[in-house]
């Protein structure tokens, strides 16, 4: 376990984030500080609400099809982004280790902990491989997971859908530099469909959503010594049918006055006023293709489910493209 990235300074990012979102209008706070321990339990409930569809449907194309992942690139070390709980990569890991290829497992996640249990319960379950767990953001911390073998690099779960247009082509050129020529990308995204799926399964009956939403405001009240009032905010969720993404915020319910004692911030929320926490973007097979053409990386082939509901993207380096790796 390498730690690439300490406490004070996720703690400096979140103050400067906070401070920068929390005073510009509208008002916004990126969607990766959704994910202190509570929030990380939260989302883990989410995947398995009835309205939540990506994540089961995410395993059941790699169940499918992790036999010919596994064929199509040889793969004897599996590199995972913002590995989570990692219990999807266990599908492609057994995959790799029953063609006898698997040597190698490597995770880059902003959480030590979750990063920890994660690298520890595979090592039980893969004795013989090894586990490099690499605490760090994918900003800054890429290429570090340079080198090594033949890799493959997933980043599941349409994580990716999280981030502006600017910041994908950021990340997945990143991702491109640290391919080598025998080596292959695996994304996993959601596809646009119908939006009543979507807002349900982002506005979710049991309100679990709402609840690992409004957990921002308890971090921030935690962390920077905010005085949010949880009754004071509503959770909400609305599909933009024109940039094709989720849009998360959290609304005040009445005119309020917040202190963030930590910034030394004083803020007025008039009633209505949202701040945006959540961008999750669906995709197009088409955009899919080209978003990872501008980044250097060919299509090699794009598995659907049945309900054509999310896509998993196989894709390698592009000989045309200049390459560092
Ligand atoms: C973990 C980013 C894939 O965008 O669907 C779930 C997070 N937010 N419900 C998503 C999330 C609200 C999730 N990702």
């Amino acid at each position: 376990v390498e730690v690439h990235l300490g406490r004070d300074e996720v703690v400096q990012a979140l103050r400067d984030d906070a401070r920068a979102g929390l005073t510009a209008s509208p008002r916004w706070m990126r969607p990766k500080w959704l994910y202190d321990e509570r929030g990380s339990e939260l989302f883990d409930r989410i995947t398995r609400l009835p309205e939540y569809y990506p994540t089961r449907t995410e395993r059941a194309i790699l169940l499918e099809r992790a036999g010919e992942i596994v064929r199509l690139t040889g793969a004897d070390t599996l590199v995972e982004l913002g590995s989570g709980t990692s219990e999807k990569t266990r599908i492609l890991l057994e995959a790799l280790d029953a063609a006898g290829l698997l040597r190698r497992f490597e995770a880059l996640d902003v959480s030590e902990q979750t990063l920890r249990d994660a690298a520890f319960a595979i090592l039980a379950s893969h004795p013989g491989i090894t586990v490099r767990a690499v605490v760090g953001d994918f900003e800054r911390h890429l290429p570090l997971l340079a080198g090594h073998g033949v890799r493959l690099v997933v980043f599941l779960g349409g994580t990716i859908g999280n981030l502006l247009p600017d910041e994908r082509a950021l990340l997945l050129r990143g991702v491109r530099q640290i391919l080598g020529a025998r080596d292959a990308f695996l994304l996993g995204v959601d596809l646009v469909k119908d939006p009543a799926e979507i807002d349900a399964a982002y506005n979710d009956s049991q309100g679990l959503t709402a609840e690992f939403n409004l957990n921002l405001l308890l971090i921030l009240n935690r962390e920077l010594g905010a005085d949010f009032d949880l009754a004071g905010f509503e959770h909400r969720e609305v599909y933009d049918t024109v940039h094709e993404w989720v849009e998360l915020s959290l609304v005040s319910r009445r005119e309020q006055h917040v202190r963030v004692a930590a910034l030394d911030l004083e803020l007025d929320f008039a009633a209505g006023e949202a701040i945006y926490t959540e961008i999750s973007a669906r995709f197009r097979p088409q955009g899919i293709t080209a978003e990872l053409a501008a980044a250097g990386l060919r299509v090699v082939q794009m598995w659907t489910d049945s309900g054509g509901a999310f896509a998993l993207t196989l894709a390698v380096p592009d000989d045309l493209s200049p390459g560092s790796a």
